[in-house]
């Protein structure tokens, strides 16, 4: 099989620089930024190994990665590109099999990362030695896909079936000491550098020349394949069901490591590439391929200068040591950087220590952090009662009271003692950034983040623009996001930000379809069935209905009431009802299992009477349209508002923060999914039924008529 060099997405001129060292010929792959194995680099491969093939004066190919890494799989670009006619048979297969069958030894050095189809090359090779450093795996489930070129033949081969079958389906990435452990690496070469790996690879595979190593093809090695209890794959899906239910890429991983075990090489190889172009094609690999560009795209602010300077960030100090504040200790902790947190009082400080504490044990109880880990980390973690002692941190973040004027308090202290240049950050989720900025005399240096709870674990963080924050203020605030494993966007200064002000708008209406004719279990069975990971009014129940009841009272008189507006939720928290933690909220509560409640049904369709709405039965995909056309709505007046940079943006903190479902690309790719015309169209409908709620946005009209978001943004 050959294939042509047309069409690459770009990348390096010359993608595979060609060496000799003695009778090794060294291929190096040279395509930055991540070195992948785009059409242009695999048919070098493939015309290299003919070379070496040919060529008497080779006895052995190292194959090396330039740059900092090896390579980080299939250039994922590709797979969006308009195929023409039926998908290529071979799914660009013909690089891998050509160094499979290579005549010469083939040895893969690796470093940085060989993931997805870089460690399925690798694999194809005789033998890998790797830099201590280099992390691989098979991550292509998280974008929709399998391994297409043997990856589930090959893997479990070295590693054994129930192995392969966790490491693929959850697409791990190993370290290299546990790969060596393994055996997907032959050896580790110390070291950290490009030059070191290369003297390594090359020592190795002279040794190997000289026969010292007996030169093997991984497709060749059964034993660990062989008498496999076919109990194993069948226990492993009924594990795996709930966690994969609309999924389809990790069923496929089964099957063809299944097949692996099984059939012979030729069925179950073919059988693999029948399932990789089935996912790739599959509506879920777009979305899922989208998620990962629109998170990187996401880190990148428009219009600030590339080379904006970002200070480095070695402390941090933590103004409140209530549930949040805890959790925002931990991921810096959890991320190697140490945290100062400040409190009132020693019991509140010893209240916080204990919260932090506990949940530390309960990683380690479940096996997802050491002892040794959580020990270290909560080391990082020393509580003050004094301002002083956190005035040298690079960073301090405010997480005490949502009130304004305690907000107001804290900062203008921390204005005092904060040394020059340091970030002031709030985590408000609801207070004007601007008014809390007003109380420093650097608004410069101010700047909101926003972690969602809990805040150890939840991957979104909300980095939210004051009027004057600065460019390296955002610049280190986006920059530092990435350092402790969260997913950064930059939202405007509005109520609510991004993704609460979204969130109020689907709530309001998940509350008029109560009064409509839905039920509350109805609305969340609809949306949970969708995908979102639990219902509107469970959400509400589990978070307490109270601060919102409280909220809505404070803003009666500002209200404006020509715009529709439910009381059930008032209605319900006058009973004295404010969600699971009172036994009762939209559900009865035996702790924390939730049961529909007849006395809630009849509230509603006493407040609908009420109200003068005549209820009938609403279809549950009327309902998710519904809540997801709001959702889509709020956001498009966001976007033409400015306080999002994208569409993708928007996308990014729905499935970070709020759980839509990542197989479905975030609520505005579902819109163009769906079509935007389309999405207009049933939004002027609402607007006609349900009022000035659904005032015309124009930014959605302009996205209808041009096709997509980024058209009509133009960006
Ligand atoms: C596959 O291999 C299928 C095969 O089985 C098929 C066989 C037939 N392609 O993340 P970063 C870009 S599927 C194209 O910010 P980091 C990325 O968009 C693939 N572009 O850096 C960004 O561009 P920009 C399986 C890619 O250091 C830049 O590189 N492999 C690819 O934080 C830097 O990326 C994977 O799923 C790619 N494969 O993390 C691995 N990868 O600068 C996917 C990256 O314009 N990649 N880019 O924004 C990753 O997980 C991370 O990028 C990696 C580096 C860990 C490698």
């Amino acid at each position: 099989m050959t294939e042509q060099a047309t069409g690459s997405t770009g990348g390096s001129a010359t993608p595979l620089q060609y060496r000799q060292i003695g009778d090794i010929a060294v291929l190096i792959i040279d395509n930055p930024p991540v070195n992948a194995l785009s059409l242009a680099v695999r048919t070098a491969i493939a015309e290299a190994i003919r070379k070496t093939d040919a060529d008497p004066s080779v006895k052995a190919v190292v194959l090396i990665g330039s740059g900092k890494t090896f390579i980080a799989g299939a250039d994922i670009r590709e797979f969006n590109l308009q195929t023409q006619g039926p998908p290529a048979a071979s799914a660009g297969r013909a690089a891998y099999d050509a160094v499979d069958a290579s005549k010469k030894l083939c040895v893969a050095a690796l470093h940085g990362t060989a993931l997805g189809g870089g460690l399925e090359i690798a694999l194809c090779c005789h033998y890998r030695v790797a830099l201590p450093a280099v992390k691989v795996g098979l991550p292509e489930v998280l974008l929709g896909l399998i391994p297409g070129a043997g990856g589930t033949q090959r893997l479990p081969r070295l590693v054994g079936a129930e192995l392969a079958l966790d490491l693929i389906t959850q697409g791990t990435h190993v370290e290299g000491s546990r790969a060596a452990a393994l055996g997907i690496v032959d050896e580790l070469i110390p070291g950290a550098g490009f030059d070191e790996l290369l003297d390594g690879a090359v020592r190795f595979t002279r040794q190997a020349l000289e026969g010292r190593r007996p030169l093997r093809r991984v497709r060749d090695t059964h034993g660990k394949i062989k008498h496999v209890n076919p109990e194993v794959f069948a226990g492993f899906r009924d594990k795996n069901a709930k966690k994969w239910s609309g999924l389809l890429a990790p069923w496929k991983i089964v099957d063809c490591i299944e097949a692996a075990c099984n059939e012979s090489w030729d069925v179950a190889y073919a059988f693999e590439l029948a399932c990789f172009l089935e996912c790739k094609e599959s509506p879920q690999r777009g979305a899922l391929s989208h998620i990962f560009f629109a998170e990187r795209e996401a880190a990148k602010i428009p219009g600030l200068a590339a080379d904006t300077r970002a200070p480095p960030i070695n402390s941090v100090a933590i103004v409140g040591a209530g549930t949040m504040g805890g959790g925002i200790a931990m991921a810096f902790a959890n991320s190697g950087i140490p945290v100062r947190q400040l409190e009132m009082s020693e019991e509140a400080l010893q209240r916080g220590s204990a919260i932090v504490s506990r949940n530390y044990e309960t990683s380690v109880s479940r096996g997802s952090m050491s002892r040794a880990k959580a020990d270290e980390n909560l080391r990082r973690i020393r509580g003050t009662l004094s301002y002083e002692e956190i005035g040298s941190a690079d960073l301090v973040i405010e997480a005490v009271f949502e009130d304004l004027g305690v907000k107001q308090d804290v900062f203008r202290k921390l204005d005092e003692v904060m040394k020059p240049g340091a970030i002031l950050a709030t985590n408000t989720s609801t207070i004007d950034i601007d008014k809390i900025a007003s109380a420093t005399t650097r608004p410069e240096s101010v700047v909101g983040l926003h972690f969602f709870s809990p805040a150890n674990v939840m991957k979104l963080l909300e980095v939210v623009r004051g009027a004057q924050s600065s460019p390296q203020t955002l610049t280190t605030s986006m920059g530092l996001a990435k350092r402790i494993g969260k997913v950064a966007v930059l939202a405007g200064n509005c109520d609510g930000f991004i993704g609460n002000r979204i969130l109020a708008t689907y709530a309001r209406e998940a509350e008029f379809l109560l009064e409509e004719g839905a039920t509350p279990w109805q609305v969340d069975a609809a949306l949970k069935q969708f995908g979102l990971p639990m219902g509107m009014f469970l959400m509400r129940d589990m978070a307490g209905l109270d601060i919102g009841w409280r909220v809505r009272q404070r803003r009666e008189a500002t209200r404006p009431k020509h715009l529709r507006h439910s009381r059930v939720a008032d209605l319900i928290c006058e009973m004295g009802r404010f969600g699971q933690k009172t036994g009762a909220g939209y559900y009865k509560y035996d702790g924390r299992e939730a049961t529909p409640d007849p006395q809630i049904e009849q509230l509603i369709i006493d407040a609908a009477a009420k109200a003068g709405i005549e209820r009938k039965p609403i279809a549950d995909a009327q309902i998710v349209q519904r809540v997801l056309i709001a959702m889509v709505y709020e956001a498009a007046k966001i976007l033409e508002e400015g306080f999002a940079s994208r569409a993708s943006d928007i996308d990014v903190t729905y499935v970070y923060g709020y759980g839509f479902p990542r197989h479905r690309g975030g609520p505005m790719y579902w819109a163009e999914q769906q079509g935007l015309a389309k999405i207009r169209d049933k939004a002027l409908a609402y607007h006609e039924i349900h009022g000035d709620h659904w005032k015309p946005v124009a930014l959605l009209a302009k996205a209808a008529a041009a096709g997509s978001w980024k058209a009509a943004l133009g960006r």
